[in-house]
């Protein structure tokens, strides 16, 4: 009965979104993440973390700027450069983009590893089946006989995996908190990000901050890891070295404020009922 009550609300929030929709597209991702949601796959949480990211997401455009094609390749080169790099993943990724990060793991022989804010037993088993419907044969965080602890964090986020988040050098954490992004660099990990919001403490802690939605972040990479795969390691080296997460973040900042004002000085687009 209850399954069948569950079932309903779940038809239910499947909206017809018309294709000329003007809103389309930020529709659909909507949609994936309430039906994340009722699948308990995306933590409520993850609907609030969504609105936000969906507010940031209009400052900049909702299209990738220039500035985060350049963290973008920063971040790849990275895990390209990595003896260990891992993906952590959480509920909202999951929902939005499961098949993409198999395969930006694949390009980048990258581990992938579920680590929740909001950890339960149960949502864990489900965020990895989420995973392996997709294709991932072999997801970490979820074999509690190799599970250790971050001691420098005190939510359930600690809880790693040895042969993952653990013993790795670089970890990719799209839609990250900054008390773990916090713990990770102290305990001497690389830290890359995807979050939208460039004023985050994780964006700020980070060693590369990607201010852009996963959704178009991760496929890009994926793009990027296909192009840089075969260069030397010098070249990674350089495109590493080169990159200064301070200096990325006020470039975005930058964008946003300089776009803000040309919409404010008159470009912003006036209604026309015809
Ligand atoms: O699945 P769990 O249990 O691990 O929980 C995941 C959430 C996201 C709920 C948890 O990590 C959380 O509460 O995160 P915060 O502290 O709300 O931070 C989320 C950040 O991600 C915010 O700065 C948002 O702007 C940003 N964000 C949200 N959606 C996107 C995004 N950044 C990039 N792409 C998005 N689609």
């Amino acid at each position: 009965m209850i399954f069948i009550y569950r079932i309903e609300i779940v038809s239910l929030i499947h909206l017809n979104i018309p294709k000329d929709h003007p809103r389309a597209e930020s529709l659909r991702v909507r949609e994936l993440i309430i039906e994340g949601m009722h699948e308990n796959i995306v933590a409520e949480a993850g609907l609030i973390a969504h609105g936000r990211g969906e507010a940031f997401d209009y400052l900049i455009g909702e299209k990738t700027p220039d500035f985060a094609v350049k963290q973008q390749t920063a971040a790849v080169a990275l895990m390209l450069l990595a003896e260990k790099p891992v993906i952590s993943v959480n509920g909202n990724v999951a929902s939005l983009c499961p098949e993409d990060l198999i395969k930006l793991a694949s390009v980048l022989s990258a581990e992938l590893e579920v680590n929740l804010f909001y950890r339960r037993e149960e949502r864990s088993s489900i965020v990895t089946r989420k995973l392996e419907e997709n294709g991932a044969k072999n997801v970490l965080g979820n074999d509690s006989s190799f599970h250790t602890s971050i001691d420098e964090l005190t939510h359930s986020r600690r809880v790693v995996d040895k042969r993952g988040i653990h013993s790795a050098d670089v970890i990719l954490v799209p839609l990250e908190d900054g008390d773990r992004t916090m713990a990770l660099r102290k305990i001497g990990k690389k830290v890359i990000t995807i979050d939208l919001n460039p004023l985050s403490r994780t964006s700020v802690w980070s060693d590369i901050s990607i201010v852009n939605n996963v959704v178009r972040a991760i496929p890009e990479m994926i793009e990027i890891a296909k192009k840089l795969k075969n260069k030397k390691q010098d070249d990674l080296k350089k495109i590493v070295s080169d990159f200064n997460n301070y200096k990325s973040l006020q470039e975005s900042l930058s964008f946003i404020s300089l776009r803000l004002n040309k919409l404010a000085e008159g470009e912003l687009e006036k209604p026309k009922i015809e």
